[in-house]
């Protein structure tokens, strides 16, 4: 049996070069090794309130993105978790496995929590259980992310031990696959924070449809630190951000990259940066647009229809050992 991967992305905007660097790069350079599932993870978006119309859009743009950086429907399974209903199904299952005091230490949780203030949904605190239902439903060996789902990925381990624990052996239990370089690519206006979707700041992050005017611009704007050497220093966080994203859309290797900016000031960073960006996305956004509305209803009809094989069974298997029959 060839290896398993599963992994997603939420359509809760615009990806961005952190979710392409930190997660799509790696599961498309893993899908010729492992029997690979990549799955756009609209449940898990609601966990937080969303338009319905933009979310629809955002859906299918997503499974758009995943084609265009090369994840190829013909070696990979490419599906909506919706189009799959066992994923809510097993969730409700691995809500009554996991514990209320273990979703609350989840810092994902403490800090979307925090910006939601009094009106957080409890879909928020338990989705851990429906990731986790995600990738236990295909028997997952690895899943690809970057370093803000290590946590999710330690609690979905728990809870697969705990289930075989109480229940007989049933589930694989999966590792993490976070790559070294690249798994916390960090926001462009605040070195401290992570680049994310959803930020309020549309600065922040180089989304995957930006334009080379507005990547120019973002990259101009950006915070820088301290100083004028340009190497990776952990001391100086906005700069080996800039020098990590360079490293990892070039190919060069970082005492290169190094040498290349020695003597050179932060504006040369910045606008190479930028140029390098460009010449990377605009092939990307070109597959983007070629993909016509009807391919991508097959590939993701096929890859429901394939996906929902595998659930299928595994929820059998669920539903006997907990002892749960109906008519
Ligand atoms: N800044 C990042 N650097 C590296 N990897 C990142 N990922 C997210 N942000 C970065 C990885 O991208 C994959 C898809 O992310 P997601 O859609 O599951 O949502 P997220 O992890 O919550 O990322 P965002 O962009 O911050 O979205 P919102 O704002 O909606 O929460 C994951 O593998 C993730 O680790």
């Amino acid at each position: 049996m060839p290896k398993r991967i599963f992994s997603g992305a939420q359509p809760t905007g615009n990806l961005h070069i952190g979710n392409y660097l930190g997660a799509l790069r790696n599961w498309v350079a893993l899908q010729q090794e492992y029997e690979s599932l990549y799955c756009v993870v609209n449940l898990h978006a609601v966990t937080v309130p969303q338009d319905p119309k933009a979310l629809a859009a955002k859906t299918l743009e997503v499974a758009r993105v995943y084609l265009a950086a090369g994840i190829d429907p013909k070696v990979s399974t490419i599906f909506v978790q919706s189009d799959v209903p066992e994923h809510a199904e097993l969730a409700w299952i691995l809500n009554c496995v996991v514990r209320i005091s273990e979703l609350e230490r989840m810092t994902q949780f403490k800090d979307k929590a925090r910006k939601q203030r009094e009106n957080v949904l409890a879909g928020l605190l338990t989705y851990p259980a429906l990731m986790a239902a995600d990738i236990l439903l295909y028997q997952t060996d690895l899943v690809p992310v970057g370093h803000d789902q290590k946590q999710h990925l330690e609690i979905t381990r728990d809870i697969a031990e705990r289930f075989n624990r109480d229940f007989g052996e049933t589930f694989r239990v999966p590792d993490a696959f976070i790559p070294k370089v690249g798994a916390k690519i960090m926001a462009l206006d605040d070195a401290s924070k992570k680049m994310s979707k959803s930020d309020e700041n549309i600065n922040g992050s180089i989304t995957l449809v930006d334009d080379a005017d507005t990547i120019r611009r973002k990259f101009k704007r950006a915070v820088t630190d301290s100083g004028t050497e340009i190497r990776f220093d952990e001391a100086r966080p906005a700069i080996t951000n800039m020098l990590s994203i360079f490293h990892l859309l070039t190919g060069k290797e970082p005492s290169e990259v190094e040498a290349h900016f020695e003597g050179k000031g932060y504006a040369q960073l910045k606008s190479e940066l930028a140029d390098v960006t460009i010449e990377f996305l605009r092939p990307f956004q070109e597959r983007m647009r070629a993909i016509s509305d009807e391919e991508l209803g097959r590939i993701l009809s096929d890859g429901r229809d394939k996906a929902r094989e595998i659930a299928r069974a595994t929820m059998r298997e669920v539903k006997e050992r907990m002892g749960i029959v109906g008519a």
